[in-house]
């Protein structure tokens, strides 16, 4: 899947910023993330829970419904695959969404996701990045620090939650904040699942 460029794509260089409402200022006594939903018992991790947690490094391409692409960025961070060990999971839970901050509100954010495609390499909370002289750099505030999610390359970037602050474990698909406002649910670049 990787370097392919979906349909009414242009490829961009450069990483360009886009969200609505301010930039989360990190405060590492008051952050937390939360896994809550259906699980059998909830989970809170501060900063340092997460940073002790197995890291993975992955070239993932990004695809903005705004029509950028962005090939192959190497990011460093925690596979969702590692949260997911973290709880134990309910029978029939098939979805999930991805809080962030929004104007202030912890919970302000929510992408909703299929859980069974994020298993991979290529489903992560990042906080750093190797930048265009492959040097590898934090993330700014504005791309999502100090834990942003970046989806699998076959959904749209939106879905990629920054400022990340929860998982809920759901039983059915419910839209977040973009789907909320006519955009796709699903999302999938290559079949072009701009909006529903
Ligand atoms: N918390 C939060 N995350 C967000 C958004 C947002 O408004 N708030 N915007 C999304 C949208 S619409 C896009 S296209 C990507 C853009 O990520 P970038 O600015 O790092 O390229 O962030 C996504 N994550
Ligand atoms: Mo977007």
């Amino acid at each position: 899947m990787e370097n392919q460029l979906p349909p009414g794509q242009f490829e961009t260089e450069n990483w360009p910023i886009l969200h609505q409402g301010d930039v989360y200022e990190f405060n590492e006594d008051t952050w937390r993330f939360r896994l809550f939903g259906n699980v059998d018992k909830e989970a809170v991790l501060t900063y340092a829970d997460m940073l002790n947690l197995p890291t993975t490094i992955s070239a993932i391409d990004m695809h903005c419904v705004t029509t950028w692409s962005k090939f192959g960025t190497v990011f460093e961070g925690i596979a969702m695959r590692e949260l997911l060990n973290l709880v134990d999971i309910k029978d029939g839970v098939t979805h999930i969404k991805v809080y962030g901050y929004y104007n202030g509100d912890p919970f302000g954010y929510s992408a909703n996701l299929p859980i069974e495609p994020l298993m991979g390499d290529d489903a992560l909370f990042i906080y750093r990045w190797k930048d265009e002289k492959h040097d590898w750099q934090d993330i700014t505030p504005k791309h999502g620090y100090p834990l942003r999610f970046i989806p699998p390359a076959s959904f749209y970037l939106w879905k990629g939650t920054k400022w990340a602050t929860g998982l809920r474990f759901m039983k059915q698909d419910e839209a977040g904040f973009w789907e909320e406002l006519g955009y796709s649910m699903t999302a999938n670049p290559f079949k072009e699942e701009r909006y529903r």
